[in-house]
């Protein structure tokens, strides 16, 4: 017997006393990952030499871990043999909680960029916070969103460790932490590479006042503890309120600060004092604003820490740290108020100052002198607003976007300024998805087909599926993989009934739009445009339909009411067209509860249209764009983000494209006034009205007349339909009616999808680490 199976049946042995058929879940889980961990071990520990890239992020949505891990150690099959042998489902595990410590894309990315790197040997390690909570967990009541806790360590968290020994000491002006650091092995496929992503946890450096506990001070006695567990309880705390934002940044500093002094102890080990090889050793990713800040403890730590002179500790900061920019969305290019961020980080502050003020010289050196020309580049504006995307395209050498046309809008508009004078440090980094999670994993039977067509090459190359094309006139080969999309649907389908009681037809379309809940992304478009096609069934405006399932899935944020009164919105029509008996052969519409990374292994490979309707020049890259047109699904989507990429490598007429383009949309938006577009149509009419004419109940909250408001007359700090939702109306119903009728002739539907997934080899995130690697770290 192997050695794997031996392990796993022994440990159950000793730590539960019982055997694999008496065994529990939770049981089964702990002994299978230190079984697999203890596979890991010797790979894990060996010291890396060379350049050691670190992805600095406040979020990694690495979903579920233990599918995953087996299968780049290469033994999933030994488990599911094992567990055959038993009589043990092998899906049992998909009652362990996903570690949901991301948001969306951005997390996700960031996991895939891990996967992506240890798999082909490249030293990227993850740096950020070990939530206590993850995001939260969604349900529905009455259609409306409620929230509650995620608890992702209830099973315990056999994959990480702690590492008390490398614990450092993190200060803000009134308090002290101890970051302790756990660290989860990155396998990469074929563990040839075991590379390390370390979340930090806060813990007070005195647990317990005694002294105060005795002088019957019960709640000061605790109160460090408490005030220390707050930073790393949960991921996005409400920042409604001052108190939430100074937690907010807290957070930023508290794992940037402790992953730099770990960083520099450990170069120090090495170097000593002489700083000029660090950004030899080390290259430092930003993801986003979130860890912006640690540019100037970088600075700090190295100045007041090491006696760097100011000078050469900004020169070394800007040849070690690359930002990275993933939204144009102003709300999300994070500012600081001078003074909040003093009161938490007066010595941190000081240096913000500091390089402010090397900012100004530098300008000043380029002749740019007057106030007026300096306004656009100032770090600490002239209103006491520390603006953290300047101060990382100002501090460091690579700035870059997460698709091309994002890249060129950061160009030419949100950071065009810069541009002028930098241009050189601006360059594309277009996003991408790993194929290990979101084919070889999440779609077996494609896999199994991809590969019998091509060879398993696709596994760690994905460029390789070009090969497919060959098929492409191959009416066998289509028909196969049409068969799989069905196995597929059905899958999802028993899927869907389990986690959320609804039953769909898998003879029906498979429309899907899963995404945080966004006005930009425009999930409100996608609601219209379903009564557009109930109200045409009704009325009898469309005569030919083949029957459709719209599925959504996404979170709002707690705090964004509109996000939620969209979700309110689609099901209430939800709840009516699911009812009426004229058209529940034809539509459904379900919104599928808390999808998370394990929901949207099951979704992705069972779609066979994918929505990615975003309004032109609004979403940075989008991700699940590539991950359903891998698993063959086509596009239904406007030039924005990846899609004009998806579009260029699998053919306009294998996709459905439709609406304004970003030139379009700048020429018209100042004039642009939607009640003309509401009231010279009819079908937009009455499709907008439902949110006001009873048809459809908010529950007396107001939210649907105040979505109403939004499009047609706007808010003093929105300009109505912000979106351009009345604007794209005609455009995307009449190309989503087209891609519906298109599927009655199944075979040249399904010859599209498979050149989707044949034309998806661009999208893979091997080849952006690899990117990233080779033109921002230097390795
Ligand atoms: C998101 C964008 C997506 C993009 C991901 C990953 C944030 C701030 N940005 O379009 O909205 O795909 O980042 O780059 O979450």
């Amino acid at each position: 017997m192997n050695k794997f199976k031996n392990d796993v049946i022994t440990l159950l042995e000793l730590e539960s006393g019982k055997t694999i058929h008496q065994a529990d879940v939770l049981e089964l889980y702990h002994a299978v990952s230190k079984a697999a961990m203890k596979q890991v071990k010797s790979k894990w520990e060996a010291p890396d030499a060379g350049k050691k890239a670190c992805y600095f992020s406040a979020e990694f949505l690495t979903g579920r871990l233990i599918y995953s891990n087996l299968q780049n150690l290469g033994l999933l099959n030994q488990l599911s043999e094992l567990f055959h042998e038993n009589n043990i489902d092998v899906a049992v595990f998909e009652e362990i909680e996903d570690a949901a410590l991301g948001n969306g894309g951005l997390g996700r990315l960031a996991a895939c960029f891990l996967d992506s790197a240890a798999t082909q040997g490249i030293a990227l390690n993850g740096y950020g916070i070990r939530y206590r909570y993850g995001l939260f967990r969604q349900y529905f009541e009455n259609g409306f969103q409620k929230e509650t806790v995620d608890d992702w360590q209830q099973f315990g968290d056999p994959w990480s460790q702690c590492r008390e020994e490398d614990k450092v000491e993190v200060r803000f002006k009134n308090q002290t932490v101890y970051a302790v650091p756990y660290d989860t092995p990155v396998i990469g496929y074929g563990a040839n590479t075991v590379n390390t992503l370390r979340l930090w946890q806060a813990e007070p450096v005195v647990p317990f006042h005694f002294q105060l506990f005795n002088d019957q001070k019960f709640e000061l006695a605790v109160r460090e503890k408490d005030d220390a567990e707050a930073i790393s309880s949960v991921l996005y705390p409400n920042d409604t309120t001052d108190k939430g934002k100074k937690l907010r940044l807290k957070q930023q500093y508290f794992f940037t600060s402790a992953s730099l002094q770990d960083l520099i102890r450990t170069y120090k080990k090495r170097y000593g004092n002489d700083f000029t090889h660090f950004s030899g050793e080390y290259a430092i990713q930003l993801n986003d604003t979130h860890p912006v800040v640690s540019i100037p403890e970088f600075i700090r730590l190295l100045v007041s820490g090491e006696g760097v002179s100011f000078g050469k500790a900004l020169k070394i900061a800007r040849q070690t740290f690359a930002y990275t920019n993933h939204t144009i969305m102003a709300e999300a290019l994070e500012k600081w108020d001078a003074k909040l961020f003093r009161s938490v980080l007066p010595n941190v502050y000081r240096y913000v100052v500091m390089i402010n003020k090397a900012l100004l010289k530098e300008l000043s050196g380029m002749g740019i002198t007057t106030e007026k020309a300096q306004k656009p580049y100032l770090i600490i504006d002239e209103n006491s607003v520390i603006h953290m995307a300047r101060l990382a395209v100002f501090a460091t050498h690579s700035v870059n976007g997460v698709a091309e046309i994002h890249t060129e809008i950061l160009k030419n508009s949100v950071l065009k300024e810069w541009y002028q004078i930098y241009p050189k440090r601006f360059n594309n980094k277009t996003n991408g998805v790993t194929q290990r999670r979101w084919m070889a994993l999440s779609n077996m039977e494609l896999s199994g087909f991809l590969t019998d067509r091509i060879g398993s090459g696709w596994v760690t190359d994905l460029e390789k599926l070009k090969n497919l094309e060959r098929y492409k006139d191959d009416d066998n080969v289509i028909r196969q993989f049409a068969q799989i999309k069905q196995i597929k649907k059905q899958q999802l389908s028993d899927y869907i009934e389990k986690h959320d009681g609804i039953r769909l037809n898998p003879e029906f379309i498979f429309d899907v739009q899963v995404k945080r809940l966004h006005e930009y992304k425009r999930q409100l478009l996608n609601a219209f445009s379903i009564l557009d096609l109930y109200f045409g069934l009704k009325d009898g405006r469309i005569q030919h339909f083949n029957p459709t399932a719209f599925l959504f899935g996404g979170k709002a944020a707690p705090g964004y009411l509109r996000a939620k009164g969209i979700i309110k919105f689609i099901h209430e029509i939800a709840n009516k067209i699911n009812n009426d008996p004229d058209v529940s052969h034809l539509m459904k519409v379900v919104f599928v509860s808390n999808y998370n990374v394990s929901y949207a292994e099951k979704i992705m490979p069972a779609a066979d249209i994918s929505e990615q309707i975003s309004t032109a020049g609004t979403e940075a890259s989008g991700t699940s764009n590539m991950k359903l047109m891998l698993n063959g699904a086509v596009t239904l989507g406007t030039l924005d983000g990846a899609n004009v990429e998806i579009i260029r490598q699998a053919g306009e007429e294998n996709n459905y494209i439709f609406g304004a383009r970003v030139e379009e949309l700048e020429k018209i938006a100042d004039s642009y006034n939607p009640r003309t577009i509401y009231e010279q149509n009819e079908r937009v009419r009455a499709a907008v009205d439902t949110l006001v004419n009873g048809m459809f109940d908010d529950g007396g909250t107001g939210m649907f007349r105040e979505l109403y408001h939004s499009l047609l007359d706007g808010a003093s700090w929105h300009k109505p339909d912000h979106y351009f939702v009345l604007y794209d109306f005609l455009s995307y119903c009449d190309t989503r009616l087209r891609a519906i009728s298109d599927y009655s002739d199944r075979l040249a539907f399904s010859r599209k999808g498979f050149l989707n997934t044949a034309g998806a080899g661009k999208f893979s995130s091997d080849r952006a680490v690899r990117e990233y690697a080779i033109q921002i770290w230097g390795m």
